[in-house]
């Protein structure tokens, strides 16, 4: 304990009890500290507990998509299939909360409103929605990247007599479409899961697409027994080569039964008919990872057109309807520069007779009505509207709490121009505050486990240092800060990533600043950055002891 804390004053609060919070639980207990995990939801699994729309899966790939630290959990948890369905992954959470013993140190249903550094005391004072107030030495944010969904702004929403649905609030209880008229807004990684399903059982679906995006097939299948076996054997050297950046899904794995793709060689290096192979073996696996079909491809544009052509050739032999092919062709951005969708019969969906796209640039969206969807196009009647309209990405879970730190510095007020971090992992001016996944970080540009994972590590083992060298409060430079910030953007704008307007520059929430926000360079080498930091005694923090005063 600092000096002067109470005996029973907590020595970290998490707040979020997903992937990140759950693993920074057990890993702090493992340090033999004493920390509270704070949850707005009624059970594990953050943003895997909300999303529970029909399609719901993970687009990276289930065997690796999970806990690599404990070899325990590894050996007892079987994936089922390839890419593991939402309730597969939840299951697989609360498999690993229970076995880890971790419940009894979360308190569900309880939002967090506020969180105050108290710099007199050194402490963490967080406040909840029902009034309480818990304070800590550390306060570790594990909001996650995609947790803030959001509604447009389209005017008339709450005139709809029938039923609005939000894909990352879905209901409890399963939603019978039969016959209905569904009209579902958003073309991204949930909107083009959720479409064929909807569309299968619905008396008829309109999509409503504002910008075309890039799908690939999942190919998604069960996993077979001995697939799953050669994984575990195999475990130790599967993640050595995920943390350092080296694989990213099943189609990388060195296991019997399925050779790995080869590693890409840039458009240039290969003949019209090598490059056209390697794009066809990519569509023929399924997954994202075609995005590294050839090594340039984020940052040539020649090289990532070609890409971009292959998959607009494919939508033209699925969808049967030459006009509609068209429309569905993304043309407004480089593939890659917004996450690739991942997909089981999205565009076959367009051939049914009672599916009708409508496409933002015939009929933009003028605003819901009490019937339905009104457009430059005329009215849609609708029954049911779902909206898949994305989510305020990476600072909206943050901002949504009354962040105070250092002489009352707001949070809000310190990234008016755009979210500010140290490795997006500390913040000057928040003293003992930690963000998991945070801006700055390769976050949702990795496979978001492994990167959570490294952090996790990197917060316990700092933890682990400042105890044993009597510091007891932490706070990142204004002058690393401001580095950083300027490398993450170096780094970024010298790929194509950046070029178009996505949620990865804010740009999907009015008013949003739009600033780049992920560490692009790969989680290898960021992995590399943050060991080396904590190698040099986390050079560019400063580490402090207080006395009983609370004074440095
Ligand atoms: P995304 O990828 O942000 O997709 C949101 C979709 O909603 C996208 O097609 C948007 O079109 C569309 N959208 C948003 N606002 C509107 C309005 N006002 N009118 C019409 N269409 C709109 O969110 P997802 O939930 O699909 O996926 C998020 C991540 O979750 C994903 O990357 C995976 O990592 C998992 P736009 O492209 O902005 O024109």
């Amino acid at each position: 304990q600092p000096p002067g804390a109470a005996p029973d004053t907590l020595d970290a609060i998490i707040v979020g009890a997903g992937f990140a919070g759950l693993y920074m639980l057990h890993r702090l207990r493992q340090s033999g500290l004493r920390a509270m995990v704070l949850e707005a939801g009624p059970d594990v699994g953050g943003t895997w507990y909300w999303n529970r729309y029909p399609g719901a899966r993970c687009d990276v790939e289930s065997v690796v998509y999970s806990y690599s630290f404990s070899d325990e959990l590894v050996r007892e948890w079987n994936w089922s299939e390839k890419f593991a369905t939402q309730p597969e992954i939840l299951a697989y959470i609360r498999f690993a909360a229970d076995r880890l013993d971790l419940r009894r140190d979360i308190r569900f249903n309880t939002r967090v409103t506020a969180a105050h550094h108290d710099g007199a005391a050194n402490l963490w004072r967080v406040q909840t929605e029902d009034g309480r107030e818990i304070a800590a030495h550390f306060c570790i944010m594990a909001t996650g990247c995609l947790s803030s969904s959001r509604l447009p702004d389209i005017p008339g929403i709450s005139a709809f007599k029938g039923q609005v649905i939000q894909s990352a609030h879905w209901p409890d209880e399963p939603v019978d479409f039969t016959g209905k008229r569904v009209g579902i807004i958003g073309t991204g990684s949930s909107g083009i899961q959720i479409i064929p399903i909807v569309a299968a059982q619905a008396g008829h679906t309109h999509v409503f697409q504002r910008t075309a995006a890039y799908s690939v097939p999942a190919r998604n299948a069960p996993l077979a027994p001995d697939y799953r076996a050669a994984v575990k054997v195999g475990h130790g050297e599967i993640r050595r080569q995920l943390r350092a950046g080296l694989i990213h899904g099943n189609s990388d794995l060195r296991v019997p039964g399925e050779e790995p793709v080869p590693p890409g060689r840039t458009a240039a290096e290969m003949t019209p008919a090598e490059r056209e192979a390697a794009l066809e073996e990519r569509w023929r696996r399924g997954g994202a990872w075609y995005m590294f079909t050839f090594s340039d491809q984020v940052v040539d544009r020649q090289a990532n057109e070609i890409a971009a052509d292959f998959i607009r050739r494919k939508i033209r032999q699925i969808v049967k309807d030459p006009a509609v092919a068209e429309k569905l062709c993304p043309t407004s951005y480089a593939i890659g520069a917004k996450r690739i969708c991942v997909d089981t019969n999205y565009y076959a969906t367009f051939n049914r007779p009672d599916v009708t796209l409508v496409d933002h640039a015939d009929a933009p969206i003028r605003a819901v009505t009490e019937k339905g969807i009104r457009t430059d196009g005329g009215e849609y009647e609708l029954d049911v509207i779902i909206f898949a309209t994305g989510f305020d990405a990476m600072t909206g879970a943050l901002l949504a709490m009354d962040i105070r730190g250092r002489d009352g510095l707001c949070l809000r007020d310190k990234w008016q121009d755009g979210p500010r971090t140290y490795l997006g992992l500390g913040l000057a001016g928040f003293p003992n505050l930690f963000t998991i996944t945070g801006p700055g970080s390769p976050s949702v540009f990795s496979n978001v486990v492994v990167s959570i994972e490294q952090h996790v590590e990197w917060i316990g083992d700092c933890l682990d240092h400042m105890k044993s060298i009597g510091a007891t409060r932490i706070e990142a430079t204004e002058q690393a800060e401001t580095d950083w910030v300027r490398h993450v953007g170096e780094v970024a704008h010298a790929t194509l990533i950046p070029t178009t307007r996505s949620w990865y520059v804010g740009a999907n929430i009015p008013g949003k600043p739009n600033v780049f926000m992920i560490y692009v360079g790969g989680v290898g080498p960021y992995r590399d950055i943050c060991n080396r930091v904590a190698a040099a005694g986390y050079a560019g923090f400063t580490l402090s002891a207080t006395d009983s005063t609370g004074k440095e």
